[in-house]
């Protein structure tokens, strides 16, 4: 297993649309281990694949207090179920230190397969509904800076590059 460098706001690799898996092989476990290895060390409740600078449709989550309930979604799409939203707080591993509120729809059904690659339907609500949408959308190239105004999001990106060029 391996801690995985994760990417962030703004580099370009985030705005890759993800591809879908083909098989659910030992490879793929092998990246689904490091993913929740890398969200665990950076006490994130959600990674995409696409963060990592893997390409293909994975997700790992845990919105669990003791860190025990891992839940993995591959090639997963949603369905809009009402048109009724809800805001919450957001925050990021590829946006480190900024929080901001996003409305999202807040009746949601999920389709996924497994890490066994059996197909499996949620309909999430209140903080999974939200994770849920907010990884897909890393998946899509799309991050939740995306929803607010450009001018938070110019000042998040001069911030993060600062910091970037300080490293
Ligand atoms: C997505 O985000 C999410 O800024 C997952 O310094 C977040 O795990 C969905 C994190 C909130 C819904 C609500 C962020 C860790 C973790 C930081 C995360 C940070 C350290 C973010
Ligand atoms: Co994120």
């Amino acid at each position: 297993m391996s801690i995985l460098e994760i990417l962030e706001f703004p580099d370009p690799r985030l705005r890759t649309s993800a591809k879908p898996v083909k098989d659910v092989n030992d490879r793929m476990h092998a990246i689904i281990d490091d993913m929740f290895e890398t969200m665990y060390d950076a006490a994130g409740i959600g990674l995409a694949a696409t963060q990592v600078n893997i390409h293909q449709q994975i997700v790992v989550m845990d919105l669990s207090e003791e860190k025990n309930d891992p839940l993995v979604f591959i090639n997963p799409s949603v369905e809009v179920l009402a048109d009724e939203t809800q805001p919450h707080d957001e925050g990021c591993l590829s946006v480190p230190g900024f929080y901001e509120t996003v409305e999202r729809p807040s009746s949601i059904r999920v389709s996924a397969l497994d890490k066994d690659g059996n197909a499996f339907e949620l309909e999430p609500d209140g903080l999974l509904a939200v994770c849920v949408q907010h990884e897909l959308d890393h998946l899509n190239g799309k991050l939740f800076v995306d929803y607010i105004s450009p001018i938070k999001r110019q000042r998040i990106r001069k911030k993060l590059e600062k910091a970037h060029r300080q490293r």
